[in-house]
């Protein structure tokens, strides 16, 4: 009987040492301390023992039980401290580690240089004015003095909803419906899209950008017109540039004049960029048609007024050094992440 309590107490501890988890601990306990385990059958034989060797077992198997028992809880605590420290281990975060920023979008090219030049004339004291996309051929056309057969309300050129109702063309209706709805002193700039039925190609595109510009008021003549476009080239391109004006004809200014801003690739000496020219064109402009005036209610002979108009894509094509318009407009990641 003692070798026996010796083998269970050898194999016991044999085995406890393959454990790996709390659930095979547990049986293993039951299978030698419990009630129907392997300690119980033995000691179930007691009853043959003389009454010399009852105690001497009974000892033994006490401390078999024991060693036993305090094995099984030494292993219990150090599978509880393995499965703690995996743990730790599979839920390590380094909170000091720097953060993985969001990738940021940023301004589309037109919309960066837009924002410049409303900055630039917001300095020089003028409001940005807003108006419909989709217009009254009177407020397009007519009131701007483009008689019935001019060409451009050709519908060759122009996208017409209806008879009355069509794309902008330009963002002067905006400056109309202001002009109808304010006394001066006006002083605006009216961004946005407009809509010419072109195809597209590296120079056209059915939708661009426009800027226009209108100031009324008394005692208004071209140098407000020549001092406001010199100021907002120099605050662009900084103070070396230059503007020149030449004559031309707009149906809604009288006089008129085309703008050039001097070529800065060649400084105005000419050079192929400006070919030969020295200068680049820029806009166009004029003193506000007294006619044009009078359609919105403001009396010419009190009033008077400049007004130009600005293609956007253009000027941001010529500061970037784009050559094709369409890149303005395709989206592409590989052309925008430039900016
Ligand atoms: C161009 C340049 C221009 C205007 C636009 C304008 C607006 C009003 C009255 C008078 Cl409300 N003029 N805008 C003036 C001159 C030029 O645009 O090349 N247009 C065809």
């Amino acid at each position: 009987m003692k070798q026996a309590l010796e083998k269970i107490e050898l194999s016991a501890k044999e085995e406890l040492k393959k454990i790996r988890d709390s659930k095979e601990l547990e049986a293993l306990r039951i299978r030698f301390l419990g009630k129907k385990g392997e300690l119980t059958t033995v000691l179930k034989g007691m009853a043959t023992l003389s009454s010399e060797e009852r105690p001497v077992i009974g000892q033994l198997a006490n401390r078999v039980r024991s060693d036993i028992e305090n094995a099984v809880e030494e292993r219990a605590k150090e599978l509880k401290k393995a499965a703690f420290e995996l743990k730790l281990k599979e839920e390590k975060l380094d909170v000091t580690l720097p953060g993985k920023a969001p990738k940021l979008g940023k301004l589309h090219p037109l919309d960066s240089v837009m924002r410049e030049i409303e900055d630039i004339f917001i300095g020089m004291g003028f409001d940005i004015a807003s108006g419909p996309e989709v217009e009254y051929d009177y407020y397009n056309f007519e009131a701007l003095n483009l008689p019935p057969d001019h060409p451009a309300r050709d519908t060759q050129d122009t996208f017409y909803i209806s008879d009355k109702i069509l794309l902008r063309t330009q963002t002067s209706p905006v400056q109309i419906r202001v002009m109808e709805q304010k006394k001066p002193p006006i002083r605006i700039v009216a961004p946005g899209r407009v809509y010419r039925s072109d195809a597209v190609d590296a120079t056209h595109s059915p939708l661009f950008h426009q800027i226009e510009g209108l100031v009324v008021d008394k005692g208004i003549t071209m140098g407000d017109l020549v001092g406001t476009l010199d100021m907002l080239m120099k605050r662009l391109y900084g103070v070396e540039c230059r503007i020149r004006l030449r004559p031309h004809h707009f149906p809604f200014t009288e006089p008129s004049a085309e703008v050039d801003m001097v070529c800065f690739n060649c400084g105005g000496k000419g050079c192929s960029m400006c070919k030969g020219e020295g200068y680049v064109e820029l806009l166009g402009s004029g003193m506000v048609h007294p006619k044009v005036l009078a359609n919105c209610g403001i009396d010419p002979e009190e009033y008077s007024g400049f007004a130009f108009g600005l293609g956007l894509e253009r000027l941001v094509m010529r500061k970037y050094g784009v050559t094709d318009l369409r890149l303005l407009y395709e989206n592409d990641l590989r052309f925008l992440e430039q900016f």
